[in-house]
């Protein structure tokens, strides 16, 4: 076995030594140590290796793919180096004091409401965390009592990867890992993009963002959900807000609701903005729903937990008067720049 290793090192040697890009070197580790590689092919004949000489096999087998991995890496190491340093020489000097020419950009209007958001919700104790746009079937879904052929996944059709995971449909996929995460007291937000297989019109996106909320710890009511909303509501429109609280249904809350706010814009007498109702919906909320706590290794004995999923291009429609959401996907520069100035 020793004796193959060392021809295949000294292989790897001869054939280093006339590579001089990148790409070759990539090449010859795949021929080496990929999935069909000469040195792969060796480590399956170690099933037949009779079950006494098997260890010593391994071993002698093992340094040597150490030993080789590390002369590939070497060579690459040398070669990345070699690029930059001849991107650096062949680089056009660039006189960073000439004017662009170019317009500055700014931030989206929806990026900024994010951020007004989170410095109130930070300022209240909560941390901010991030979620996977891609999520497993089983966090999107099932961690939040969606089982399969629940009627609740027909309401959020998605796109399917072919290994089965799916783009999330909601900010609710996160719950699961953040839960986990943390042990309570847990405050956490999580703001991101959600992908369904929507027919897109003025309040529908098939891609749109949300910002979601969760409070975990002994005696959480619905009194919390109601405050901290409230709180993080008048910061956003500079004023006292009221909301209310309709029935609403998820299967990961119980109960669960529809918060609305009295419209900031017309206090309430009746406008366009809230089409003369006085108030507009703005975020389904909730209990978390005691298997939710438990798919997280939450006792909910001990704990209960709100949760809330904003609609982050509603809010930023709201503060912005925006009235057709696919605006804000749209790259309309001569909108967008008129909201977007920090
Ligand atoms: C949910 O997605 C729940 N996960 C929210 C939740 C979280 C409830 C925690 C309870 C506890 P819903 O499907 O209603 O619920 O979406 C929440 C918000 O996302 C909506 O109010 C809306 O503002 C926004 N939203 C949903 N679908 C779209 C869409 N296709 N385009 C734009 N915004 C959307």
């Amino acid at each position: 076995m020793q004796n193959k290793i060392n021809e295949i090192k000294n292989y790897v040697i001869q054939k280093l030594s006339g590579i001089n890009a990148q790409a070759d070197c990539q090449a010859l580790r795949v021929e080496i140590l990929g999935k069909s590689g000469k040195l792969t092919e060796l480590f399956k004949q170690l099933k037949d290796v009779p079950a006494e000489e098997k260890g010593k096999v391994g071993q002698i087998l093992n340094a040597g793919k150490s030993e080789i991995d590390a002369i590939i890496s070497n060579k690459e190491k040398e070669l990345a180096n070699a690029a930059i340093q001849n991107e650096i020489n062949s680089a056009e000097k660039i006189d960073i004091t000439l004017p662009t020419g170019a317009e500055c950009g700014s931030l989206h209007p929806r990026t900024i409401i994010q951020r007004e958001i989170e410095e109130v919700f930070t300022s209240m104790g909560f941390v901010v965390e991030d979620g996977n746009e891609v999520e497993t079937e089983y966090n999107n879904f099932t961690a939040v009592n969606v089982p399969e052929n629940h009627p609740a996944r027909d309401m959020q059709d998605t796109f399917w990867l072919d290994n089965g995971e799916v783009l999330k449909t909601h900010t609710s996929a996160s719950q699961n890992r953040i839960l986990k995460k943390y042990t309570p007291p847990i405050r956490a937000i999580f703001p991101g993009r959600c992908f369904r297989n929507e027919d897109v019109d003025a309040s529908h996106e098939n891609t749109f963002f949300q910002l979601e909320g969760v409070i975990v710890d002994k005696d959480v009511s619905v009194g919390n959900l109601i405050y901290f909303m409230k709180e993080m509501l008048s910061k956003i429109f500079k004023k006292q807000v009221e909301v209310r609280l309709r029935p609403g249904f998820f299967p990961f809350t119980e109960p669960s609701f529809e918060m609305d706010v009295r419209c900031p814009f017309c206090d309430g007498k009746g406008c366009p903005t809230c089409k003369n109702g006085g108030w507009i919906e703005l975020c389904p909320c909730g209990m978390i729903h005691p298997q939710v706590l438990r798919n997280s290794g939450i006792d909910p004995e001990k704990f209960s937990g709100c949760a809330f999923g904003l609609g982050l291009d509603r809010m930023t429609m709201l503060s912005t008067n925006l009235n057709d959401i696919r605006e804000l996907n749209s790259g309309n520069l001569k909108l967008l720049k008129q909201f977007g100035v920090k």
